[in-house]
């Protein structure tokens, strides 16, 4: 057995029962075959005014310059088109400027599939059952090398291994399909989630709306309303602002009688003072009549005066009324005001024993039923300990939330929307991957790829723990050349999704991790291997069906409907 190498270029042709013929030389092709059938003479292919002599073609001498004369034979092998040095068939040869004609050797591979082989490898005493497994490229037996045709154990082997590739392309593909359809599916619901979300949007929109012009109007309502405006509420409210008002007005008057009651003892001082002077001073030698008339009721007066009782009301009881805090007035008003707790307030902080996910629902329900009991006066209203009122309270609260349920919903819906818009691949679909994760043992480490989330390096120390290998940032289209895998674990030859996994974890006197996820098509989805192609950029190459190329779902369309 060879190695490929330049017999990986041969392209496998069917096979030609013409090619078997037995009227023809040994080697010919069977597009080459009209060039043969003459008998008598040989036309070189690309040099028709040479003709040969029907003995001179393979005759183990190369009498044409394009070779041709000696499809059976190494002898023109030095033109070889399939030695690795040598031109295509059709082309032009740098040295010798001849064409080369023949693609080489041809072995029909009865049982099997026809293919070509390198002319050097003509009667070169090994058998190349690779390419020629009918061993009719030994046919010199040089070195006394017989080889035996096996084509109908290897075409065999082949149609099995065909047959398995075939089957397993096909369990590929409706695992696609089913991929497809899921992510149809999850796409379709993204679709309804957003609809209803605008939907939400759209009245939540209307109801804050509502309830803002609500809130105002009760502001406003409930300014009005002067009994409630000094924090009070209920009857004790009222009496409790008309006690207040009446002591202050009541200390004020008794603040200016007293002030009058001074000012008169001033100028009836003056006047004692006047008339007691009168008497002391006067002349009773002088009879007028007024004069003694006027000290005759002086003396009565003064006489009177000594008699009379003092006043029950002290003087320093007075200015202790007086010098009372003005707010207080010697009462405390605050064991009135502080005290505001109600029935109703019972009522109100039930709610703090439900759990936080009805709580905030029952809230606004109560909210809502509150304000409209105490609109239509079944329920009284109680201010808060603030002084708002509660229906304003209760106005706003539903207004906060209104606004809340907005924002928390806008959001999800601009989430959902961003969504959308994202490249999840060809039909979407790596949404029916994403967030799924699939891990492979590489020895120190095991490595995981969360579709459209993360890759992981996770070592098997327990001390080191998990590093991040990147967050998934898009995909990417890469031309890829590599050799086919026994296993067919591999990424062949092709155009190739790359998902890139960026900014990970900072790599030590490095950059960010990031990985590279090329994907081959396969039946399950599988990290094939994981390498570090250079300090912490990592390359995976990844198995799964969302690479598979679509395959026409048997019994479905084309011509099997027919
Ligand atoms: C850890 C691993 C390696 C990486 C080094 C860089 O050991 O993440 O893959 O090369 O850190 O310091």
């Amino acid at each position: 057995m060879r190695s490929t190498g330049a017999l990986a270029l041969l392209g496998a042709l069917a096979h030609s029962s013409l090619a078997a013929s037995e009227s023809l030389p040994r080697g010919v092709g069977p597009e080459f075959v009209k060039f043969y059938e003459n008998k008598t003479t040989f036309t070189c292919i690309s040099n028709p005014s040479i003709t040969l002599k029907a003995s001179q073609v393979n005759n183990n001498s190369c009498d044409c310059p394009d070779g041709s004369d000696e499809p059976g034979t190494a002898a023109c092998s030095n033109i070889d088109p399939l030695s690795p040095e040598q031109p295509l068939p059709g082309s032009v040869t740098g040295t010798t400027n001849t064409t080369v004609a023949l693609p080489g050797f041809w072995c029909a591979n009865a049982g099997h599939i026809g293919s070509y082989i390198p002319f050097m490898y003509v009667n070169d005493g090994v058998c190349d059952y690779e390419l020629c497994c009918d061993g009719s490229d030994e046919n010199a037996h040089a070195g006394g090398v017989k080889c035996e045709n096996r084509c109908a154990a290897i075409g065999k082997e082949y149609r099995r291994l065909e047959e398995q590739r075939r089957q397993s392309k096909e369990r590929s593909a409706k695992k696609k399909r089913t991929l497809v359809k899921e992510a149809r599916e999850l796409r379709r619901r993204v679709e309804a989630r957003i609809e209803g979300l605008r939907k939400e949007v759209e009245g939540l929109e209307i109801k804050k709306g509502e309830l803002q012009a609500k809130f105002e109007e009760v502001e406003r309502s409930e300014r009005g309303k002067v009994v409630k405006s000094d924090g009070q509420g209920g009857k004790l409210g009222v009496l409790l602002g008309l006690a207040k008002t009446r002591v202050a007005e009541l200390r004020n008057a008794l603040d200016k009688v007293l002030d009058q009651r001074d000012d008169l003892q001033d100028r009836l001082d003056q006047l004692e003072d006047i008339l007691s002077k009168l008497k002391e001073e006067y002349n009773p030698n002088f009879n007028d009549e007024g004069v003694k008339a006027a000290v005759k009721g002086w003396e009565d007066y003064a006489a009177g005066q000594s008699n009379e009782k003092k006043s029950d009301l002290e003087d320093s009881d007075v200015m202790q009324i007086l010098k009372e805090d003005g707010e207080t007035a010697g009462i405390n008003w605050a064991e009135f005001e502080t005290d505001d707790s109600s029935d109703l307030d019972v009522v109100y902080n039930w709610e703090a024993y439900l759990p936080p996910s009805v709580r905030d629902y029952v809230h606004e329900k109560l909210n809502s039923l509150r304000v409209w009991a105490i609109q239509n006066g079944i329920l009284a209203d109680n201010p808060t300990s603030t002084g708002e009122s509660r229906l304003v309270t209760a106005a706003r609260e539903a207004l906060d939330a209104a606004k809340n349920e907005h924002s928390v919903k806008t959001g999800k819906l601009e989430e959902e929307q961003r969504d959308l818009e994202k490249d999840y691949g060809p039909d979407d679909i790596f949404r029916a991957l994403k967030g799924k994760c699939i891990t492979n043992d590489a020895g120190e480490y095991d490595y995981e790829l969360c579709w459209f989330d993360r890759t992981t390096q996770k070592s098997k120390k327990g001390a080191h723990g998990n590093t991040n290998m990147g967050g998934f940032v898009r995909i990417d289209q890469e031309f890829v050349d590599e050799e086919d895998r026994p296993d067919g674990k591999g990424l062949g030859k092709g155009q190739r999704m790359v998902l890139r996994y960026e900014n990970g974890q900072g790599c030590w006197n490095g950059p960010n991790r990031r990985t590279d996820v090329y994907l081959a098509c396969a039946e399950t989805d599988e990290i094939w291997r994981t390498v570090e192609a250079e300090k912490c950029v990592y390359r995976m190459e990844v198995g799964t069906p969302a690479a598979c190329e679509d395959i026409q779902e048997p019994g479905v369309g084309g011509k099997d409907e027919l």
